[in-house]
């Protein structure tokens, strides 16, 4: 794997980056230009997307003698919608053009899939994240921040607590069970040892049937939860299982033990499994191995004049968003003072984070970018809401 003065140092480029850097040299023709990042589709026919991985692209360029323009890390921003600008000699930043959008294609495909399914799971369901196991050890820290910041509630790699500044959070494996050779002991083990603040969710489906184990556990331990991680060669309605589990467990007056489900959970399943009584998910490849973003970098304008290749509209941008989620593209010498369609207040997104190669701009910590991220999303419930897809 590249380190990160490698990766800073363009050693993870293309070639033919450092070919067309020579030869620019060579023949003395470099020119000041701007180049705009845009992604001209989405992934799934996705509508919108989170904005993800702004923080390694501000390092990557600290030092570098160019300016570079973004929207906030965390923004919610569409197709065609330019999310970073860079403006300086080509030559000064050409060969950081692989690590630059490798740092926010994986990030922001990984953080739009948590937001997606934040907005199915609002309010009634805890979300983590348990993906970064299928995924390159040396980048779990991001896939864990990129899932956070979207708006999973917690996630379960340690190496991303530096990071983000939250504590990991997780149940118990298998594996605890199997070493105990019997449920309970292993649960009373876990209650024992584990100091209080880490939450009791007792894994109620490794040696019996779903229903048996988590009565055994609300009876035996009386904990948070009951995790079903039920093997898919049993796991036939997960639906059914959850509400039976559900119902007995009510029936017995456990209404205050949760149900916690995980293994192979997708977006699509956790509306039917939240119905069926389910209130937290171990969500893992969908997220961690979610589409990466076609975020592609092109050149707007050389030595101030709009310039561009076929199908890349040219001249430098600005995008907009008005109170009422109106979003508009403009050339990014125009102002605008309200929103053309309804008259609200209507701000411009992206701003200077670097110049002349100097951090100019906050890089907040991820808790608050997680709130930004929120935030829009609770726009764009209500959106839905009204659109009556609610
Ligand atoms: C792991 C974890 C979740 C799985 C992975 C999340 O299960 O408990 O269930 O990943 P997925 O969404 O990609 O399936 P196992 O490794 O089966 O179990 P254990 O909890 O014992 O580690």
């Amino acid at each position: 794997m590249a380190s990160e003065e490698e990766i800073k140092a363009g050693k993870t480029t293309d070639i033919y980056f450092l070919r067309t850097v020579e030869i620019i040299k060579k023949k003395r023709a470099d020119k000041i230009v701007s180049a705009e990042v845009t992604a001209q589709s989405l992934p799934d026919n996705w509508e919108w997307a989170v904005f993800s991985g702004l923080e390694e692209v501000v390092r990557l360029f600290e030092g570098v003698n160019i300016d570079l323009y973004a929207m906030p890390e965390g923004t919610v921003f569409r197709e065609k919608e330019p999310v970073i600008r860079i403006e300086g000699f080509y030559t000064e930043f050409a060969v950081l053009e692989t690590p630059l959008l490798g740092f926010i294609c994986q990030a922001s495909g990984i953080s739009t899939r948590a937001a997606r399914c934040k907005l199915i799971a609002w309010g009634k369901a805890k979300l983590l994240s348990f993906g970064a196991r299928r995924m390159h050890p040396a980048i779990s820290p991001m896939i864990d921040r990129a899932a956070y910041i979207g708006g999973l509630d917690g996630f379960s790699t340690i190496g991303a607590e530096k990071l983000t500044g939250e504590r990991a959070s997780g149940t118990m494996p298998h594996s605890l069970i199997l070493i105990f050779g019997d449920q309970v002991k292993a649960w009373k083990a876990f209650d024992e040892v584990m100091p209080e603040e880490v939450p009791r969710i007792c894994l109620c489906d490794t040696l019996w049937d779903e229903k048996i184990e988590s009565l055994m556990a609300a009876k035996e331990i009386r904990p948070q939860g009951v995790r079903l991680d039920t093997p898919s060669s049993r796991r036939g309605d997960m639906r059914e299982i959850v509400k039976e589990v559900r119902w007995e467990l009510d029936l017995r007056g456990y209404k205050d033990v949760k149900i916690f489900v995980s293994g192979g959970i997708k977006e699509k399943d956790l509306k039917e499994l939240i119905d069926a009584g389910a209130e937290g998910f171990g969500i893992g490849t969908w997220v961690s191995n979610a589409p990466s973003i076609d975020f592609a970098l092109d050149i707007v304008e050389v030595e101030g004049k709009a310039f561009s290749k076929r199908g890349k509209a040219s001249g430098k941008k600005q995008v907009w968003v008005c109170e009422n989620q109106h979003r508009l593209i403009t050339s990014w010498n125009e102002e605008l003072r309200e929103c053309p369609r309804c008259g609200s207040e209507i701000k411009p997104l992206l701003r200077k984070y670097i110049e002349g190669g100097e951090i100019v701009e906050e890089l907040p910590p991820a808790r608050k970018i997680r709130e930004y991220v929120l935030e829009q999303l609770k726009s764009l419930r209500e959106t839905n809401r009204q659109k009556g897809l609610l």
